[in-house]
């Protein structure tokens, strides 16, 4: 299939910057004291979703949002599957389970439903951006069930509209789908295992952008990509509840025989409208 230069051409950009690190919730000043947990209290208001993982009870991670839209959060699990607080930084974060080549597998999503009469997550044809931080386990896929590591969406492949943050063969994707169509942008290169990676997906207009933040020895490195295509309307009719590290139904559970489970620890999940 030939493609339009437009829709063929994805841009790539890599910075090596200290800016970057502090993610979208920092509220310190400048400095050298930045690191990968930015300060989520102070600057939450502007996040209709974030969820900072710090705080832990027997063991699970406090999943309470400091966004503005009123969500409960609770785990999915099936076959036995925990979400576990772990240290990170001065707070905590939440490890996944790690990949389980069985059939069933032991599972376990953080699901975020919408309350109350509005629905801020459903963007419809307005601005957003949404993105997480995530450090994947050196193995997490090779199942039926488990063939990717899906790190933040709302809506599945099949839906009336998604939005999705991913991790397969190494390689952050983003994807939104809307009335009008789907656009996916890929990272170029595959990220380390074992590594903290802040990752963000915008959709302007009709421009989906991705930029994927590692830490390395050198200081973060930033680098972006982007791709364009008509998408639409995101109005998710069905109102779905979002979920963090694999794939959950309409009802909030999860999709046993496709989970894609994300194998690893995640931390400052975060979704956020732009306009509209
Ligand atoms: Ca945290
Ligand atoms: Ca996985």
């Amino acid at each position: 299939m030939r493609l339009t230069p437009l829709f063929a051409a994805t841009t790539f950009t890599a910075v090596l910057s200290t800016a970057a690190l502090t993610g979208p919730a920092s509220g310190s000043p400048g400095g050298v004291a930045r690191s990968l947990e930015p300060s989520a209290r102070t600057a939450a208001s502007s996040y209709d979703l974030y969820l900072d993982f710090n705080g832990s009870n027997a063991g699970t991670p406090d999943m309470s949002s400091s966004g503005s839209a009123p969500v409960s959060t609770s785990v999915a699990s099936s076959d036995g599957g925990r979400v576990v607080a772990v240290s990170k930084g001065a707070g905590q974060a939440a490890r996944m389970e790690p990949f389980d080549p069985e059939t069933p597998a032991e599972l376990a999503v953080v699901v975020a439903r919408p309350e109350g009469n509005g629905d801020p997550f459903a963007p419809r044809t307005g601005d957003f951006a949404f993105g997480a931080s995530f450090n994947l386990d050196p193995r997490s896929q090779g199942s039926s069930v488990d063939n990717g590591n899906n790190l933040f969406q709302r809506g599945l492949y099949s839906d009336d509209a998604q939005y999705k943050l991913q991790i397969d063969d190494g390689r952050v994707s983003c994807r939104v789908a809307g009335s009008s169509g789907a656009v996916q942008v890929k990272a170029s290169r595959a990220v380390r295992s074992g590594a903290w990676h802040r990752v963000r997906c915008l959709r302007d207009s009709n421009v989906v952008k991705l930029v994927v933040v590692e830490l390395t020895a050198d200081g973060p490195v930033s680098r972006s990509w982007t791709q364009s295509g008509p998408i639409g309307d995101l109005a998710f009719s069905a109102r779905p509840p979002l979920s963090v590290g694999g794939k959950v139904d309409r009802t909030g559970a999860v999709v046993k025989s496709s989970s894609d489970q994300f194998n690893g620890r995640v931390d400052n999940v975060f979704f956020r409208r732009i306009s509209g």
